[in-house]
């Protein structure tokens, strides 16, 4: 991250001026600790039926039924790109994958109320975020089948490389923020982490900084109940959106399977933000419905009735009660998704199966600008090393 990269942005608005792209009114302090108080956002029901929010409406009052169904597509083909990554997993494609199924509405809710010059900070598990950004969902894939150490450039589509250290992407998001608000840019930060990632010092020594820098940055954690077989009690004591207080900034927990109240309570924080209000702590509360990652085997820690709950809770589900009942969308528009998704699942996985191998000696490129003997005794140790297997070959 350099301090140019955002010094091209346009200027920053003061806090004074007029909010943010949807024209809404921005939030001043004291709505803000209000918000503090509110349990859970919600303005669509498990059963699709939408609820007034006098805080919150205003931020999805003008959404179009393309929109709605925009929302919808998203979330669907996020969790049919999903399923193809865990299959292609299971069948020795990919060596590990970090499934984010349950979890759509948060992602897609968060990640379409961003501008573009937004930038974003993910875990390892916002393939809905990524799918937002426009990183095309191949991409993703190349780290966990162990061909590249990335697999996108972050400046391309404002969305950093996932960090599996963690915590740590939200100090990353902080300076970063940092940076913007110094350049006098009208732009915001959005970091993403879990509730077992609130328990590491990076994310309390970010809260501080951003609180008393008055940083442009959303902290967005997804509440999943889980932290691999951790449940959130051995994380807190306290609704974690309530921690955001102690730190002298608003927190807010949203019903994390309600794509709208995503979509607005994210909108809200970012305009905060724009307008020179400093950070806020979102809490999506969602749930993991699948194992951590592949590796993991969640029937050793949790029963079956936590994720049937869950499961009547589901956020396409849901969408799709409120697109059918309000006519938002017709048969014709779920019938063609079905196919869009299986043409997606077949160019995933054609794309998979074709990622060359890497050159195994370019981990030693790009160290340093120059040469060093380290690395050059590094790279000649590696290269006696690939040349005892020729020699096993050989015998
Ligand atoms: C600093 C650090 N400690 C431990 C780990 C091992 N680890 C990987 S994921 C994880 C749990 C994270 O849980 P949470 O923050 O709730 O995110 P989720 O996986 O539920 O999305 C842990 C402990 C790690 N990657 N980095
Ligand atoms: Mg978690």
């Amino acid at each position: 991250m350099t301090v140019e990269s955002t010094a091209a942005r346009t200027p920053r608005r003061s806090a004074g001026s007029k909010a943010g792209a949807t024209g809404a009114k921005k939030s001043t302090g004291a709505n803000a600790r209000k918000n503090a108080g509110t349990e859970l956002v919600q303005l669509l029901t498990p059963e699709g039926k939408r609820v007034k929010n006098a805080e919150y409406d205003k931020y999805v009052a003008g959404i179009t039924s393309e929109e709605l169904r925009g929302l919808y597509r998203d979330m669907v083909l996020t969790r049919r790109f999903d399923a193809e990554a865990t299959a292609l997993q299971r069948q020795g494609e990919l060596g590990l994958w970090a499934s984010l199924l349950g979890q759509e509405a948060a992602q897609i809710g968060s990640g379409r109320a961003l501008n573009d010059d937004d930038y974003v900070f993910p875990t390892y598990r916002e393939h809905g975020v990524a799918w937002c950004r426009g990183v095309d969902p191949t991409n993703l894939l190349g780290m966990f089948r162990g061909v590249n150490n990335g697999g996108w450039d972050p400046n391309s589509n404002n969305f950093h490389l996932y960090t599996i250290v963690i915590g740590s992407q939200t100090l990353h998001a902080t300076g970063y923020a940092m940076g913007v608000a110094k350049d006098g840019a009208d732009s915001a930060v959005i970091a993403y982490f879990g509730d077992g990632a609130s328990s590491q010092g990076d994310v309390a020594e970010s809260f501080t900084f951003s609180a008393v820098y008055n940083a442009p940055v959303v902290f967005f954690c997804q509440n999943n109940q889980w932290a691999i077989s951790e449940p959130t009690e051995k994380q807190t004591r306290v609704p974690l959106y309530q921690r955001a207080q102690g730190f002298g900034f608003p927190g807010v927990r949203v019903d994390g399977n309600d794509v709208l109240a995503c979509l607005a309570v994210t909108k809200w924080a970012l305009e905060r933000a724009r307008a020179g209000e400093g950070p806020t702590l979102v809490e999506a509360f969602t749930y993991r419905m699948g194992a951590h990652t592949t590796s993991d085997d969640p029937t050793r820690y949790r029963g079956d009735e936590e994720r049937l709950a869950w499961e009547a809770k589901d956020p396409i589900l849901r969408l799709r009660r409120f697109l059918e009942a309000a006519n938002h969308a017709d048969e014709g528009f779920f019938a063609e998704l079905e196919a869009e998704s299986e043409a997606l699942g077949k160019r995933v996985r054609e794309a998979v199966r074709a990622m060359p191998d890497p050159d195994h000696f370019a981990i030693f490129e790009n160290v340093y600008a120059d040469g060093h003997a380290l690395v050059d005794e590094e790279r000649a140790q590696f290269a006696a090393y690939q040349a005892s297997f020729a020699d096993v070959e050989g015998v």
